[in-house]
Parts: C-alpha cells; structure tokens; sequence
C-alpha cells in the first residue's frame, strides 16, 4: 500500500518548496507534484519535515535509587505525539564492573516496546581491559559509535581524568564519537557536602551546588583530552555561556566539537527553584540545572550562530513521589525532568515563531544536523527517495496549551504546564506508518526498530591529523623521551 501526502510545503535543512511526497515499504519512493496513492494525507498548509530526533533520552533507567518513570513504551508513544520519529537511548553500564555487552543486553530487554526507530549510545562508566576489547565489537558489530562519558555523578557513574584519556583515545582509534556530561563532579559533591551542613537541605540547593563554573571548566578540560586523544567531541547538555564559550572557541580552532542545549534551558530558568514550593522545585531539578536568562541568551545565540548544533531533552522522567526520596536531602531528588513531547512545538514556539530561527534552521537542530553526526542521514533526517518515511506534518497554526492532563508520559506532571505552543504534528509517520493521524495517537508497541550506526564516520577521518599527538616520540639525544604530547 502507498501513501502520498499531498498539498504540502517540503521542508529540509537547506530549503522549502512545494512538493507531494510518496512513500511505499516504510520509504520515501517518489517526491514531486500531482502525485497519487492509495492513502492520501493533506497536508494543506503544513511543512512536510523530517521527523525529529531526540539524541538524548533515559528511558526506564536505573539510576539514584530507582528507575526512570518513562520506558520505551511511554518515552516513543510522547515522542511521536510531539513530532519525534526516532530517540537515542543512554545504554549505561553498572560502574561496578559491568561490561559494556552485558548492558547492551539490559537495553535489548526494555527496547523491543519502541513505537518509533532507536539507537543507543554507550555510557562508559568505568575504565579496564574489558570495556578497551568491547569497544571494538560495540561499534563494529553493535552499530553503536558513540560513548558518553559522565564527569560528575561522584561514586557512582563519574569517570576520572586517566579512565576518560584512555576511552579517548580508544574511541579515537576505532573511529567512534566521544560524548561527556561536562560537571566537575569533585567540586559538586564538595559544595553538596557543603550546603547540606548548613542546612541548605532543599530543591533550591541543587542549582546553587552546581555553578556555572562547574560545567564550563569540565567543557573545557573533556576539549583538551578530546583533542590529545584525536577524538571527535559531543558535549551534551550545554547550559552556559561558560560551556558554550569553550566549544565556540574550539570550532573556531578547527576541532571536532559539538555542542547540544536542551529546550529546557532554552525556555525555563533559575526562578523555577527559588520561592517556590517543594514539589514544584524538585519536580525540575536535573543536572545541568535552570540557569539565568543571560545564559538562556547565550544558548539561543549558539543556535542562530552555529556554535551550538542539536536541541534534545534529556528526557529522563520521574514521579512527584520518586522526588519525594530527596524530602530533606536534595542530593537524592531524581536528576531529570521530562520533555520528548514538547520538544518540536517548544521550539517551534519560541523559535521560528519569535523569528529567531528559520523553519530550515528549526529542521537542522531538531533531525538533521544529528543524523549527520551519528552518522545515519540520509536515512533519517531526510526527506529524499531512498530515506526512511519518518516524517512530520507540521502544522503551524495549530495551537494548545501543555498540561500533564493530557500529556502522554507517564508521569503526574509536565515542567512547561500551562505553556500555550503555536506549531504542532498534524501527521507523524513512522518508516511510512501512520501514527499521528490528525491528532490523534495511533502508534504500535514494538514498530520500532534499532537503528545501527557504523564508526569512521566523516568528521574522524578528518581528524587524521591529530591522531600523529598520541604517536610516540622520538627519543632526545641526551636519552630522555620528549615529554608531554
Ligand atoms: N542529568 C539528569 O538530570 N538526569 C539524568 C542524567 C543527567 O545527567
Ligand atoms: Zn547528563
Ligand atoms: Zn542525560
Ligand atoms: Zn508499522
């Protein structure tokens, strides 16, 4: 059976003109006018985009003591009803000594639910001969090329200096992608120690134990090891100007670093914790936290610059009762806050919307510029013959307000609640099928499929000439090797 949808605007990363869009077998066969097929969906007065990707989720993840509310069943259904055709899970190994396969194994558990395509990236939370060999087969045989590594999260997932320049440079050899959680973990649980012995125990210390300074010295130090490692760098996350102004200047050197704001940062701020009541804090608190509206500023520059190339959620979702656990100890409120459906339309917003972005721009940070990175356009993030029909029907007059009565996840309640959003899916498919239909939410438990994604990508093998810093040296004439790097 074939699909057409008609009467639409085609919109991609670099430009928009009329066209109807055929698709057959879950692919994009034919684009061009007065096309026909035997379902038709109208997309009159709508942008035809490709769908959006989510880099960045946590879905049933165990972690501070418990499982992240939203799973693979809940996570894609929210996904698809905001515009969202493929997420890409963090697969995160016990630091205690788990291997990275064993991990992989947990995720295929949870995964088969998916409603819409997946990838995983691989968390490396822990440094040995075991994680070195497994690399290997992970991104050769697995598909998986990217590796997150957390600089925070102190005894439990975080990950020192030596352990992060040996997955470095690993990953630099086998052609992968380096990713961080940029937090100086060491001064975080100091100043945590700190606040909660003054009595500082509530939602609101979170934020003021996680200064700027934190993120934007880690940003910089994973930069530095990235580039004596010969590694191609993904900062997740990116909250500040400190962080923002570390990966402006490394682009602006020629390194392979990109960076990735949430569009939480870009539409909630510090006020959120301060005055407000317990559950209210705690329900947003997530690491980075809310910052001020001058990083807020800085994170939108980066975006219309160039600087700044993704926006994702981090969607990692708790109830009001699982933030209930950090009841007079905010150090164990569940980090994360929800937002996989209401990424696209929270943009669209306020960013196409308010005029600072343009509908192509809108395309290239929420699916495509992704897609090029991880190294799976023009699969996805396109719409071209031969791509896979994950698609958005993208109607911007549409409007409503956001509130958890009504959302799709899980959880009991919704960070942007009482946000009106102007911009919303009229159609979502799917590799082809239907599972926003005017509205209305028609998605199957198990359609989605893993997603490989091969290493070597084009951004390491331009890389090549940094890999020559990790070569040894030449021994000096006195017998003593050349020092540093
Ligand atoms: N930050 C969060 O807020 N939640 C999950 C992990 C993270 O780094
Ligand atoms: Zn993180
Ligand atoms: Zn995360
Ligand atoms: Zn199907």
């Amino acid at each position: 059976m074939t699909t057409v949808i008609k009467n639409g605007t085609v919109t991609t990363h670099d430009r928009s003109y009329k066209a109807d869009v055929l698709i057959d077998g879950g692919r994009i066969i034919e684009i061009g006018e007065g096309l026909t097929g035997d379902e038709e969906l109208d997309a009159t007065g709508c942008y035809v985009m490709p769908g959006g990707i989510d880099p960045h989720t946590h879905l049933e993840m165990p972690f501070m003591g418990t499982y992240s509310t939203d799973d693979f069943d809940s996570g894609t259904r929210a996904a698809l009803a905001g515009g969202t055709t493929m997420v890409v899970d963090f697969a995160l190994p016990a630091p205690d000594g788990q291997g990275l396969l064993d991990a992989l194994q947990m995720w295929d558990n949870k995964s088969g639910r998916a409603h819409c395509d997946y990838s995983y990236h691989m968390a490396v939370t822990w440094w040995g001969e075991q994680v070195f060999d497994e690399m290997k087969t992970v991104i050769e045989e697995r598909g998986i090329n990217t590796f997150k590594h957390f600089m925070a999260y102190k005894g439990a997932l975080m990950v020192n200096d030596d352990e992060m320049f040996s997955s470095f440079k690993r990953l630099g050899e086998l052609g992968g992608i380096a990713m961080v959680h940029a937090e100086n973990g060491d001064v975080v649980a100091e100043l945590q120690a700190k606040l909660m012995a003054e009595g500082n125990t509530g939602p609101e210390a979170h934020a003021y134990s996680r200064p700027t300074q934190v993120e934007g010295e880690a940003a910089n130090r994973a930069i530095m090891i990235a580039d004596m490692a010969g590694v191609p760098l993904y900062i997740v996350h990116v909250s500040c100007e400190e962080a923002h102004e570390a990966i402006r200047r490394a682009r602006q050197q020629g390194k392979r670093v990109w960076g990735e704001p949430l569009i939480q940062h870009l539409t909630l701020d510090e006020s959120e914790y301060m005055n407000k009541d317990w559950d209210h804090a705690a329900r947003r608190v997530m690491s980075p936290p809310f910052r001020n509206l001058k990083h807020q500023e800085s994170l939108w520059a980066g975006l219309q610059a160039g600087s700044l190339s993704v926006v994702a959620t981090d969607h990692c979702a708790f109830t009001t009762e699982q933030k209930r656990y950090g009841v007079g100890d905010f150090t164990k409120i569940p980090n994360g806050t929800g937002g996989l459906e209401d990424r696209m339309p929270m943009l669209w917003t306020h960013g196409v919307e308010t005029g600072r972005l343009t509908p192509e721009e809108f395309v290239a940070m929420t699916s495509t510029n992704i897609a090029k990175i991880l190294n799976c356009y023009p699969r996805k993030g396109a719409i071209l013959p031969g791509a896979d029909a994950d698609i958005v029907v993208w109607d911007p007059q549409k409007e409503k307000t956001i509130t958890a009565a009504t959302q799709v996840s899980a959880i009991d309640y919704n960070v942007f609640e009482g946000k009106t959003v102007k911009g919303l899916p009229r159609f979502t498919l799917t590799r082809g099928h239907v599972a926003v239909h005017d509205g209305e939410l028609r998605s199957r438990e198990g359609h989605g499929e893993f997603v490989k994604r091969a290493g070597n990508t084009p951004t390491n093998k331009a890389l090549s000439k940094w890999k020559d810093l990790t070569a040894p040296r030449p021994v000096q004439r006195s017998g003593i090797p050349a020092s540093g790097v």
